[in-house]
């Protein structure tokens, strides 16, 4: 069975379980007192595999648990218990091996096929190149639908708000900064990674100088940026929004003032972008070129 066929038919039954856990909304971005880890809105994501793994823990933590205080308040020597002599059952032994065995395999199963499908970038239609530096990220567009990009790319940092508050002493409020209700203090960027939906995007992650982790919640996993390593993963984003992201491999000083922030848009809107941003840079290109030529000699 492919993992997605078991993202599938777990996936009905992880719903109800979310539900019960508390609330059927489709997280994107973390909230305040989050518990439970993001849906995402990936078409690639580990929370059916999660809530698998979480509810067989539940009943393993309520039979153990269930029969240890049963043990110790029904069977207590106050109410008289005598202790068995008998110190072996070939049968319980088998029982309680066998049984751990096969959940651990039926785990591991869920968990290779999630991951093998996780780590298979082929199919791609699009690349980006993320790299990690102190204290922000950088994005590259390499190519999309078969195409090579043309010189976009630019540095993304901590917006100037949140970059102004954070100051010793700023006296200023961070619960004010906020982005259509959402609260954004540490959270937000002068230039978000603008992505399309629908389109199977590859991201070649990695670090500019000392190791970073590029993680983004609503897609379902985070992958280190390592100098000299290049890491890959991909995201195939199902709905528009804005999903955000923070460095999660402490980097230095900083560390926690490098938010990321992807702007997940309908593919006519991001391509309408991506031939802005070429040309944008094409005519910056011509006008660096016509600075630096050598002035036409004299006429005549
Ligand atoms: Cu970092």
């Amino acid at each position: 069975m492919t993992s997605g066929g078991i993202g599938r038919s777990v996936s009905t039954w992880a719903a109800g379980a979310a539900a019960l856990l508390g609330g059927t909304a489709a997280w994107a971005n973390p909230e305040p007192n989050q518990l439970n880890m993001t849906k995402g809105v990936s078409e690639w994501s580990p929370y059916a595999m999660h809530m698998v793994a979480l509810w067989v823990c539940v009943v393993i933590g309520i039979v153990v648990f269930g029969a240890m205080f049963i043990a110790m308040f029904r069977f207590r020597k106050s109410r008289g218990a005598v202790a068995e002599k008998w110190t072996h059952s070939t049968k319980l032994e088998i029982v309680w091996t066998v049984i751990p065995v096969i959940i651990l395999i039926f785990l591991a199963h869920l968990a290779t096929g999630g991951l093998t499908t996780f780590a298979d970038t082929t199919g791609s239609e699009m690349t980006v190149k993320v790299t990690g530096y102190q204290w922000k990220w950088r994005y590259d567009y390499v190519d999309y639908k078969g195409k090579g990009v043309n010189r976009v790319g630019f540095m993304s940092k901590l917006e100037e708000t949140s970059d102004r508050t954070r100051q010793l002493r700023s006296n200023l409020d961070p619960e004010k900064i906020k982005v259509d209700g959402y609260p954004t203090y540490l959270l937000d960027v002068d230039k978000p990674l603008v992505v399309p939906v629908g389109v199977k995007i590859r991201f070649v992650i990695v670090g500019g100088d000392v190791i970073h982790s590029w993680w983004v919640p609503a897609l379902g996993w985070k992958m280190d940026a390592i100098p000299g390593i290049a890491n890959a993963a991909w995201a195939k984003i199902k709905e528009p929004g804005v999903y955000r992201g923070q460095c999660a491999e402490l980097c230095g000083q900083d560390h926690g003032f490098m938010p990321i922030v992807v702007k997940a848009v309908p593919q006519a809107e991001f391509e309408q972008w991506l031939a802005s941003q070429e040309d944008a840079a094409n005519v910056e290109k011509a006008a660096q070129t016509a600075q630096a030529a050598p002035a036409p000699a004299p006429q005549g």
